[in-house]
């Protein structure tokens, strides 16, 4: 089994320093170990957090209100050719970040990769406190970690030479196939936007009222079988019980073990191409920072197949 790793240490999707310090964190308390030796992964990784330094733009003025427009896009533009090359060959994508912004570059780039490979359109599962589909424009905050799916969806479009410009169909999903799970605190523009386009979408209140199986069932059921599946996890889907270290935590959260089961259900898929975790702060809650990375490093190993027996 080959497995692609990309450490992208960055932070510039929101204002907190610190996330760019959890790939780091992820990696020293075992995870590589843990999936080369324990799941017996052939690992293709560079062996450095990538912090995209000579990319950083000397200016970064305020573009439609959003913050380090070009830091972002510099860093999404590359880390998108970095997840295309592991993905093309057919290895399976796994990326720690970083803020929620790279997913711009990890979803354009398998996104491009398993159309030209098995012509398929792909689906992506969210989870996350946040629905992160904010465009610029109903953005309060002006932080790009909130708006990666207008950009992904095309919701959010720029033209040719603008800082997302470059985010072309070929590199897009279909808000059909984009299925949330976690969602407690969005906003009300990101309503009507889930509204209008008819996303699928499992908040808090569902998985109180049917169960977390009977979520994964219709959260599975929705996209199909057969369907490459990317799963972006946001380490804030998780309750702040167990994963405080992050930058915006929200209370009324998962389990531990409700996160862990989403990612088992979605590996026995067998359909799943490319996980993505983010927003883990090691440096926010030094008492939370160890269980948060924990968190993470167990949530990685479920969708990579670790099962309990
Ligand atoms: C808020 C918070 N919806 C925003 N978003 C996120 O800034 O757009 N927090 N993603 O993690
Ligand atoms: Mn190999
Ligand atoms: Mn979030
Ligand atoms: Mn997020």
């Amino acid at each position: 089994n080959e497995l692609g790793l990309v450490a992208v240490g960055f932070s510039g999707g929101q204002c907190k320093p610190g996330v760019d310090a959890a790939p780091m964190a992820l990696i020293e308390s075992g995870l590589v170990d843990q999936l080369k030796n324990d799941l017996e992964y052939d690992l293709h990784y560079d062996d450095q957090v990538h912090s995209y330094s000579d990319l950083m733009p000397k200016d970064d003025p305020e573009h439609r209100g959003m913050k380090n427009a070009r830091a972002v896009c510099a860093v999404t533009k590359k880390l998108s050719s970095q997840v295309y090359e592991h993905a093309r060959k057919g290895r399976f994508v796994l990326t720690l970040g970083g803020d929620h912004s790279i997913a711009i570059g990890t979803i354009s780039g398998t996104a491009k990769a398993i159309r030209e490979r098995l012509c398929r359109d792909m689906a992506v599962i969210w989870v996350d406190a946040h629905a992160d589909i904010n465009t610029p424009e109903s953005s309060d905050s002006g932080n790009i970690h909130g708006m990666p799916l207008a950009f992904l969806t095309g919701l959010a479009t720029e033209n040719e030479g603008s800082p997302f410009g470059w985010v072309t169909e070929d590199k897009r999903i279909s808000p059909k196939k984009l299925v949330y799970i976690g969602l407690r605190d969005v906003d009300r523009g990101e309503k009507k936007i889930l509204r209008e386009n008819g996303i699928k979408a499992f908040s808090m209140h569902d998985i109180d009222r049917h169960g977390i199986g009977k979520v994964m069932d219709m959260a599975l059921g929705w996209i199909g079988s057969d369907t490459p599946i990317h799963l972006s996890f946001d380490i804030d889907a998780l309750d702040p019980m167990w994963a405080p270290s992050t930058g915006t935590a929200v209370r009324g959260g998962l389990t531990l073990r409700e996160g862990d089961f989403i990612a088992e259900c979605v590996h026995e898929t067998g359909s799943l191409v490319a996980l993505d975790l983010v927003e883990v702060n090691p440096s926010l809650e030094q008492q939370g920072a160890a269980e948060t990375v924990r968190a993470g490093v167990s949530i990685v190993r479920c969708a990579l197949g670790d099962t309990l027996l």
